[in-house]
């Protein structure tokens, strides 16, 4: 599918709220808009593409843009890489196709305890199909979901309007380029991973008005503290709002409130437990953020104390050490890595409500405001 580009204009003095990767977390989306006392016909609403996937509800989020397009014209609903990459294994099947369908639906029914294809094979009362049966589960599936189809095949891939471009990875060229991206596949824009990294790496120059994309976790842009939170990039003019939902263990759902008469803010939702903080704690000045592809460590002999559940390791690209948990270590490829840690000490005030991200003997790893580290004090649940 190529790129397809939607001009609009948003009438004045109305805020436009943005939610980007929402993947199959259709109660978190229900409850943020919620929390923003999302108003339709008054708000303008822009889901920024990854509807679907890593989530047990990729229906139920499918179901839900369409019931909030169906009630505002106001509700604009984008596509995603993992959306076109879903639906182009439905409606335009290859052999190859077929085979990363059938892997990819076991596979994340296993990790994130479904997927779109399972949930839809499932409604319709039939197991998930084998390679031979496929053909004719596919016909049904496309007869039966037929309307979530049109809706899904439909959405666009940028948004532009005169005070803002909306898309769900990033833009390839300058802004005056972008008619041209109308001869580019969609997955151009759509799944280009670290789009701010890139900008910088082709010296880009800044985009007159802003670009919000979702896509790339915007703690991967934070390289010290682990930070969920929209990033607002003066520098490019890029505000990346992918909080990591479904992906990482401490991430979340952010929402981005643009107001004609205000900076722009943001709220946020998680499903992680919270406990209540009875100490003090003061930050720690230095420290590391270890995130997926920047999470490869190496055991070291002589640890500075004996300490229950954790190892004592060297991080590979800083040559920083801390301690790790044992069970967040595992080895890919050969390599030592580790799950989302940190060694973080986050400023914590008695009475503070924290997300606990996870539990260990002598401290809890923690998520307060969108920025996660380790809390050493008393807590309870
Ligand atoms: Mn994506």
């Amino acid at each position: 599918m190529n790129t397809v580009i939607r001009y609009t204009d948003f009438a004045p003095h109305s805020r436009i709220l943005v939610v980007s990767d929402i993947h199959g977390h259709a109660d978190l989306l229900r409850r943020l808009l919620r929390k923003a006392d999302y108003r339709p016909g008054e708000d303008y609403l822009i889901l920024l593409g990854d509807l679907i996937e890593k989530g047990k509800e990729s229906l139920g989020v499918l179901r839900a843009a369409m019931r909030l397009s169906t009630e505002s014209p106001r509700v604009t609903v984008m596509m995603g890489n993992n959306d076109l990459w879903r639906l182009e294994q439905l409606i335009e099947p290859t052999p190859e196709r077929d085979e990363i369908l059938l892997h990819t639906t076991a596979a994340f029914t296993r990790y994130w305890g479904s997927s779109t294809f399972a949930e839809m094979c499932a409604e319709l009362g039939i197991p998930c199909p084998t390679l031979a049966e496929l053909p004719a589960v596919r016909r049904a599936v496309l007869d039966a979901f037929a309307p979530e189809i049109e809706f899904w095949r439909g959405l666009p891939t940028v948004l532009s309007t005169p005070q803002y471009l909306f898309v769900h990875g990033g833009l390839p060229c300058a802004e005056d380029a972008l008619e041209t991206l109308r001869e580019e596949n969609a997955y151009t824009c759509l799944k280009y991973d670290n789009f701010r990294g890139d900008l910088a790496a082709r010296h880009a120059a800044p985009f007159s008005r802003p670009v919000i994309v979702g896509h790339w976790p915007v703690s991967l842009y934070r390289r010290e503290i682990t930070d969920l939170n929209p990033l607002i990039d003066r520098t490019y003019n890029v505000i990346s709002i992918d909080g990591g939902c479904g992906l990482q263990r401490h991430g979340q759902l952010n929402l981005l409130i643009l107001s004609p008469d205000a900076a722009p803010a943001y709220l946020a939702l998680d499903d992680l437990p919270t406990v209540a903080a009875l100490d003090d704690q003061t930050p720690s000045p230095h420290s590391v953020s270890l995130l997926w592809g920047d999470n490869t460590v190496s055991r070291l002999p002589d640890a500075p104390a004996e300490r229950l559940g954790y190892a004592w390791c060297a991080h590979t690209r800083t040559g920083r050490q801390l301690w790790i948990p044992e069970d967040d270590l595992y080895t890919q490829g050969g390599q030592l890595s580790c799950h989302e840690t940190t060694d973080y000490t986050l400023p914590v005030r008695a009475g503070d409500r924290l997300a606990l991200v996870k539990e260990m003997p002598d401290a809890i790893l923690v998520k307060r405001d969108g920025v996660v580290g380790w809390y050493y004090g008393r807590w309870q649940r």
